[in-house]
């Protein structure tokens, strides 16, 4: 069927005819729209249409005239048309791709290209990343912002999406089912359950012998957009966050099987399923079956594991990093939980500051999800963009913690800290003296990502040489998804860290991920403890906490590695020393 690229053709040609300064240029124009939308929504293959009825059945269709019809004709016959072709030699940019971002239309994709060579969008990429549209005449700030926004819009629904903007929505359907009484268990699975930092698609998992009604009752959820696809067993649709969700609707004898198969990842599965050859089954997605085809009766997964004769591990770990080898050999070592947490290492509050939440609320926010202890650690002067403090500023909001503290008599304690700027020469944003008198130091690099990576591994081993902060900051510096991770030997900064008895952070905003799993994998080969922080800047936010244990527990971090597992006594003898 050619209706959608003959309608995107001519919604191109329409873009590239706009540039046109004459006036009847403006007319066609709106003949080339006209004739997208009309093929668009036609129902009927448009060259169907064509082959039963010529270029009379053509013409009779709304909004096509003449020239439009011969182009149809043209393209039909060819596959290729001329007008078209001739206009792309004139403009030689991916004028669909470019005004497809909201704030982008075509004459401004043009003057890109005339004044910055931005052909298509990784062309535009690179000039935001240098900032270069908003110093173009008529352009300037506030449009590059909002060109910036609408590429990050136009990804977010295109690729894949944060886990933290994925996840609360699967377990709120999860919930919904769950409600609905229609099924007696249901989970997400796949790469959101194995906390994979972005997933591709959701797939979630129910139990019910009545797929019929829990059907019905998942396409009529308000978070749903359309239907891509519905049957018995699996229904497919497209939520409004602009992500695809699968739902299988298992009955009981199946569903251990399917929580194995459909948790993942594949080449864990390959693994598993290889070992269940070797013993004799057969391992799919519908369970564990002998030779004569009997289903083994498993009412978990931990079954399944357990009869293959694989220690079991949690979905975070099922990446085939080797897990399935040592799970055999019954040597692997659970990782960290959520509820081994007893603090939050890094996280912001301060009065009258627009970006974060007073420091009161945040005290109540930590206790009500049942932390012991949390260190407040707001920026420094350098960043000036979060309101950074200076070192007279720290002195008298560390006044203000002390009679937090008391208030809170005992139920949960505030460490006075920063998270102190690591400068471009490795040095510190607050003087040695100020930086002493705190119980928690997180060192960050916020400036100037671009250095080269000798110079910027540098300027982080310096300042965990300085004796003067805790951990480093999300090392990396990466933010989803529009930063990459800056140049650094993260070896020579584990090195130093291991010697200088520095911490790394876990950052847990789902955005940051920092350092990430493999990354902590490479780390704690060395001797080094983690730190984990919300980096919470907001009340809510403390939630974060579980991004940052789901990827320790994906890098196979276990408990007696990271410091917040500590009750408050012993992280209070760790500090001291
Ligand atoms: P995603 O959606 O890209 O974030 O990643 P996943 O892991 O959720 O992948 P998805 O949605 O394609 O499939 C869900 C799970 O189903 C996957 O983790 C393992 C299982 N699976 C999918 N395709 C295959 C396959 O061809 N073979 C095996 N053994 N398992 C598969
Ligand atoms: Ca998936
Ligand atoms: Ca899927
Ligand atoms: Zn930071």
């Amino acid at each position: 069927m050619y209706n959608k690229i003959l309608a995107d053709m001519f919604n191109e040609i329409a873009a590239m005819l706009s540039l046109d300064d004459r006036p009847t240029a403006r007319f066609e124009v709106r003949a080339y729209q006209k004739a997208a939308m009309t093929i668009g929504s036609m129902q009927e293959a448009i060259e169907d249409v064509y082959r039963k009825g010529g270029m009379a059945a053509l013409l009779e269709l709304p909004g096509i005239g003449k020239g439009i019809a011969g182009s149809i004709e043209e393209y039909i016959k060819t596959g290729k048309m001329e007008k078209y072709q001739y206009l792309k030699k004139m403009y030689p940019i991916d004028m669909k791709g470019l005004t497809g971002i909201q704030g982008l239309g075509a004459r401004k994709a043009f003057a890109l290209y005339k004044n910055l060579g931005v052909k298509d969008i990784p062309t535009l990429k690179k000039a935001l990343a240098a900032h270069k549209i908003a110093k173009l005449e008529g352009f300037g700030e506030k449009s590059e912002e909002m060109i910036q926004k609408g590429l990050d819009l136009l990804e977010r629904s295109a690729g894949r999406m944060l886990l933290g903007d994925a996840l609360p929505v699967a377990e709120g359907i999860v919930q919904e089912l769950k409600e609905s009484g229609l099924v007696d268990d249901a989970l997400v699975a796949g790469s959101a359950r194995r906390m994979r930092e972005t997933v591709g698609d959701l797939d979630i998992l129910a139990l019910s012998e009545k797929s019929d009604k829990v059907m019905k009752f998942f396409i009529g959820l308000s978070e749903i957009e359309s239907i891509i696809a519905e049957g018995p067993t699996k229904t497919a649709v497209r939520l409004k966050i602009g992500l695809n969700c699968d739902l299988r609707v298992i009955p009981f004898e199946n569903f251990a099987g399917a929580v194995q198969y459909f948790t993942g990842n594949k080449d864990h599965n390959v693994e598993v399923r290889k070992i269940a050859i070797s013993k004799g089954y057969k391992l799919n997605e519908y369970g564990l079956f002998d030779k004569k085809g009997k289903i083994f009766p498993a009412k978990t997964e931990e079954d399944i594991y357990a009869k293959l004769g694989i220690q079991f591990m949690p979905p975070e770990m099922r990446e085939a990093r080797g897990e399935v080898k040592l799970a055999q050999q019954n040597l692997l070592k659970m990782p960290v939980e959520l509820k081994d947490i007893k603090g939050d290492l890094h996280t912001h509050g301060l009065d009258n500051n627009n970006s974060t939440d007073s420091l009161e609320p945040m005290a109540n926010a930590a206790m009500k999800i049942g932390l012991k202890y949390f260190a407040s650690t707001n920026h420094t002067k350098s960043l000036r963009v979060e309101n950074g403090m200076n070192d007279k500023q720290f002195e008298k909001f560390f006044i203000q913690i002390d009679k937090l503290n008391k208030k809170l008599d005992g139920k949960i304690r505030i460490l006075k800290g920063a998270e102190v700027d690591i400068l471009k020469d490795g040095s510190l944003d607050l003087e040695d003296k100020t930086l002493r008198s705190m119980d928690w130091v997180v060192g960050s690099v916020h400036s100037l990502f671009n250095m080269p990576e000798a110079e910027m591994t540098k300027r982080v081993v310096k300042a965990i040489e300085s004796g003067l902060i805790s951990t480093v900051g999300h090392p990396t510096g990466r933010e989803m998804p529009a930063r990459d991770a800056y140049k650094i030997n993260l070896d020579k900064v584990y090195e130093a860290a291991e010697s200088n008895n520095v911490a790394l952070e876990i950052n847990a905003q789902p955005r940051r991920l920092d350092l990430n799993d493999t990354n902590i994998m490479n780390a704690s080969k060395y001797k080094i403890k983690f730190s984990l922080g919300s980096d919470a800047h907001r009340t809510p936010q403390f939630a974060y906490m579980r991004y940052g244990v789901g990827t320790a527990r994906r890098g196979w971090l276990t408990k007696d590695r990271i410091i917040n597992t500590m009750d408050l006594p012993s992280v209070l003898r760790y500090i001291s020393k």
